[in-house]
């Protein structure tokens, strides 16, 4: 495989025209390119596990749409499922069964789950969360960890990860001092820190929020003990301990995180795979909690388009596929073979590299390593990050635009995907040294 100097006219054009409609040209600001330069690729449609920008390029697919397409984009049934849903309507704004149906298989799934919310995207649920963790225990605080990102609710916006980190964001302005003076964060991996943070706000903290695998910060994994200590600390100090699987839920098993790993939070968030590529957000936990979510209990949160048909139908479809037997063996072994092969391409290339995968998920950092936390990350050549993406671009292979974000397979890609993805990294990383 050999570079081709990409044509992106029609990209380049329509990008242009984006300028000066939108914000950087982009709905969301990962995607506008600015940690990695150059001219970013609009997408014109998706099959798989590929996506064809409007010039006709062809890419293999390792972002998903950020999460939600583990099937693949455009999966047939899920296709299907979603044309015989659209025949009865697109939005209820009432109750219908279909919620039922997706409420049930995740409560099903995940094991902290015994009632559930929808609501349309992930920052929601963890909005939610965050106002029900805070109803429930009369408490004002929180502990998040730096590099996690739980959307761009205010509260959340302290040393966040994904497009905060991607662009260097000095945390956001126009969030006002007073909403996140209750915000307290820790290094990831970092027990001791919150047990100090415990100690020095006795009573006072309603709970620890995290991502379990953390993949916006590039990609970073729980150290044997983190998260049986997490559940530990927040048990001792009458704190609520949950976990943010928008990213993780139904990708690194089919019961997330908490079930590969065994520890089971209070708390809940889910979203991306729950809506097969739909807009879907979800927060769930023990009943006695739940129960204080309007209108069953005082604690108000509602939203117009929140289980609407269409979403459900994607996601009841989406899980059935992954619910089938062999799933998750096939997405961890084909993930495995992927980073393990990227590992040795870039040290074959005499490039310091560090990396690893769990199930559908994958990261690596331009550096000897271990990461181990955010500030580890930083470690990571970002430079050489955005020459390595544009000389994957140039091959055929789509990664995330940024260095602090993880990759995502699917149930798409092929061993000949993975082949052709480790001869392009072969080649880009020989391209950049
Ligand atoms: P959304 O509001 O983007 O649906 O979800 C926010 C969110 C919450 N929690 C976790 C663990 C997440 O990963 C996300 C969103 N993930 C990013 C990817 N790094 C979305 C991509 C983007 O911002 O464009």
């Amino acid at each position: 495989m050999t570079a081709n100097a990409l044509n992106t006219t029609r990209s380049q054009a329509i990008f242009e025209a984006a300028q000066a409609l939108m914000p950087g040209g982009v709905s969301s600001p990962v995607r506008a390119f600015r940690s990695v330069g150059g001219q970013p690729i609009v997408f014109d449609r998706v099959k798989g596990p590929y996506a064809w920008d409007l010039d006709d390029n062809r890419y293999i697919d390792y972002v998903g749409s950020w999460g939600p397409a583990i099937c693949g984009h455009a999966h047939p049934e899920v296709v299907a499922a979603l044309h015989d849903a659209l025949e009865k309507g697109t939005s209820f704004g009432a109750p219908c069964e279909l919620e039922n149906q997706l409420a049930a298989m995740v409560i099903e799934a995940v094991p902290s789950v015994e009632m559930v919310r929808f609501v349309n995207s992930g920052t929601e649920a963890c909005m939610a969360v965050l106002r029900l963790m805070r109803a429930f225990t009369g408490r004002d605080k929180l502990i998040k960890f730096e590099g996690c990102y739980h959307g761009h609710a205010d509260m959340f916006l302290v040393k966040a990860g994904s497009g905060v980190a991607t662009l260097g964001l000095p945390d956001s302005p126009g969030v006002p001092r007073s909403t996140t003076s209750n915000t307290l964060t820790a290094p990831y991996n970092d027990l001791e820190a919150v047990k100090e943070l415990f100690a020095e706000n006795p009573d006072a903290i309603a709970g620890v929020i995290l991502e379990p695998v953390v993949g916006n910060a590039g990609f970073i994994t729980p150290e044997p003990g983190f998260l049986e200590g997490l559940r530990e600390l927040t048990q001792e100090n009458g704190s609520l301990l949950v976990f943010d699987e928008v990213m993780t839920g139904f990708r690194i098993s089919y019961g997330g995180a908490q079930q590969r790993f065994g520890v089971i939070p209070d708390l809940t968030t889910m979203g991306k795979v729950i809506g097969g590529g739909l807009p879907v957000g979800a927060y769930g936990g023990k009943s006695e909690i739940m129960q204080m979510v309007a209108p069953s209990g005082p604690m108000y949160q509602a939203g117009t388009l929140s289980g609407n048909p269409l979403a459900m139908t994607a996601g009841i479809k989406t899980l059935e596929l992954l619910k089938q037997e062999g799933t998750y063996d096939r997405l961890e072994a084909s993930t495995e073979r992927l980073i393990n092969g990227i590992i040795q391409a870039a040290k074959e290339a005499g490039l310091a590299i560090t990396g690893s995968s769990i199930s559908a998920m994958f990261g690596f950092y331009l550096c000897e390593g271990p990461v181990r936390n955010f500030e580890e990350a930083k470690a990571t050549d970002t430079e050489r990050f955005a020459r390595l993406h544009r000389a994957m671009l140039e091959r055929g292979v789509y990664l995330a635009p940024s260095a602090f974000e993880a990759g995502f397979t699917s149930l798409a890609h092929s061993e000949s995907d993975i082949d052709a993805t480790l001869a392009a990294f072969s080649e880009s990383f020989a391209a950049i040294t």
